[in-house]
């Protein structure tokens, strides 16, 4: 089967900071748990390069908009790589495909009659590139009126394309009522049907007062609106307009990761505008929370933004991986301190699982002479053991499915607990002495467990996996889902087996 999965494509007025990465390495691991379970997989991120934000940080830095754009976006594409990203495509909304999706997208509905030429009058805030009605509106002890993110709002009057949304109502909230999981979690459900429900007014989708966007068809005059421009970056990747691409086979994408600001252009808009076309909408948006740096709300201005590289360096790409989304679950808000990573890391990574392996796999070496040791006929521990390892596949689909991943990465905890324990009750090393079949036959099981939790964990934490597996001797072309059926034949080479996750020791500075 195909799944589609993206990334909400990243403003370049700035470096990328921890937020984003945080939702690209969400997406990769469901990406990369999708491909192990065997389906044909696309997964998108990129670059929101258009719109009056970034023509204004372009200014700032004295570059013109496609210099500054082609330099920040490089930016973004490194940080996906550091991140170890498995992206099949980078869509930048510069290039030429995107801006061709763009005038087809419009075309189309402008000849549907879902498009109007007025005066646009009314609040607009650059730094959320959108329009809030005065109603929405805060007013600040100085009289300043400011938009409910608290971004300025400026007051705008120029000749506009509508896009008539208000029309769509009734078909958005039978839409939600049709796909009750559409919109994820609940509580951003709830959310936008209140929002929808109070009714729509039609969108301003173009603006004349500044350039640096696609131009409209016919009306060059116009930039269209950089929310119409960027989601069709959605479409444009899977070969949007030509239907016969075989890319398009991916079209409804299965899910978008978007920011919790961010919910109502991909819950409202977008399905409308979809819809509008005639194209179907996404099957389903899932909305991220936020991360506070310990505690405070990031910001340019404290000097507290996290850069993904500067942890990566510290921690390495699979802690600052597990611990994205392990530390709180997906959609809640959430601090992060380096005090959290390191006890994440010490005590989850280096003991809990470290352990384990190194345990297994140094009896393994030394006592079976590093190679895999036949199975025996289980006792009642082995089986419990080996049926609880056997089970995660199920179990982390189940919960990845919800995309919950902190509840997939605790399916996986509870398995690595109930081996730790087996491990120090059947107490292998003692039974090198004593009873040196079962000593083996106990190494046997711990080695299949492991080869089960490492399966699984790939997508989360792939380098290191593929480590543990290599030590375990599974073969690169055996580490699906599917492969997990076949038990690995007795006698199986076992490399030397080396710590995967060292303890993390805080430098005496
Ligand atoms: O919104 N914690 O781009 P963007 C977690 N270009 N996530 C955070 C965050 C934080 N502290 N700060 C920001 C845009 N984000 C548009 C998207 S999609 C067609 C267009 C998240 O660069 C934020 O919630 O401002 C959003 O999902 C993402 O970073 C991109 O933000």
């Amino acid at each position: 089967m195909k799944f589609y999965i993206t990334t909400p494509i990243y403003y370049v007025n700035g470096a990328p900071h921890i937020g984003h990465a945080y939702t690209t390495v969400a997406a990769d691991v469901l990406a990369r748990w999708k491909r192990l379970e065997g389906h044909e997989v696309f997964f998108l991120t990129g670059t929101d390069e258009h719109g009056q934000k970034v023509e204004k940080a372009a200014a700032a830095a004295g570059l013109d908009p496609q210099s500054f754009t082609d330099r920040v976006a490089a930016q973004f594409r490194e940080m996906t790589a550091w991140m170890g990203a498995s992206n099949d495509d980078f869509i930048r909304t510069t290039e030429p495909r995107h801006k061709r999706a763009c005038a087809a997208l419009w075309e189309r509905l402008s000849e549907r009659g879902e498009i109007y030429l007025g005066e646009y009058e009314g609040w607009y805030a650059v730094r959320d590139e959108a329009f809030y009605a005065e109603s929405e509106l805060l007013t600040g002890t100085d009289g300043a009126r400011f938009a409910p993110t608290g971004a300025p709002v400026e007051w705008v009057g120029e000749p506009s394309f509508f896009f008539r949304l208000s029309a769509w109502q009734d078909r958005l909230l039978a839409f939600y009522d049709a796909h009750p999981d559409f919109i994820q979690p609940t509580s951003r459900r709830n959310e936008v049907v209140s929002f929808v429900s109070a009714g729509l007014t039609d969108l301003s989708i173009s603006r004349t007062s500044f350039r640096w966007g696609v131009p409209v068809p016919g009306h060059p005059e116009h930039v269209m609106y950089v929310w119409l421009d960027a989601l069709t970056n959605y479409i444009t990747a899977a070969g949007y307009p030509e239907e016969a691409a075989p890319r398009w086979q991916f079209w409804p994408a299965n899910l978008h990761l978007v920011g919790k600001d961010i919910i109502r252009f991909h819950a409202v808009y977008w399905p409308a505008f979809l819809m509008a076309a005639g194209l179907a909408p996404p099957r389903r948006v899932f909305a991220n929370g936020w991360w506070t740096v310990e505690g405070e709300k990031m910001s340019k201005s404290l000097g507290n933004v996290i850069d993904p590289h500067d942890l990566v360096s510290r921690y390495g790409l699979d802690p600052v991986r597990y611990f994205l989304l392990r530390e709180i679950p997906f959609g809640n808000d959430g601090s992060i301190s380096h005090r959290a990573i390191i006890t994440r890391m010490n005590v989850e990574l280096a003991n809990d699982l470290g352990n384990l392996a190194q345990r297994s796999l140094s009896l393994l070496a030394r006592h079976c002479a590093a190679a895999l040791p036949a199975r025996s006929p289980p006792t009642e521990d082995d089986e419990a053991l080996a049926a609880a390892a056997a089970a995660l596949p199920s179990r982390v689909a189940g919960a990845l499915d919800r995309v919950a991943f902190s509840e997939a990465l605790e399916e996986v905890w509870k398995v690595i607990r109930a081996a730790n324990a087996y491990i120090d009750h059947q107490a292998p090393w003692a039974l090198r002495r004593t009873d040196p079949p079962r000593m083996a036959a106990v190494l046997r099981v711990l080695a299949d467990a492991l080869r089960f939790i490492a399966t699984v964990l790939q997508p989360f934490m792939p380098a290191s996996m593929a480590r543990m597996l290599d030590q375990l001797g599974v073969p690169v072309d055996a580490r699906d889902l599917a492969a997990l059926a076949a038990p690995l034949p007795p006698g199986t080479a076992l490399p030397a087996p080396e710590a995967v996750f060292p303890r993390f020791v805080e430098d005496a500075a």
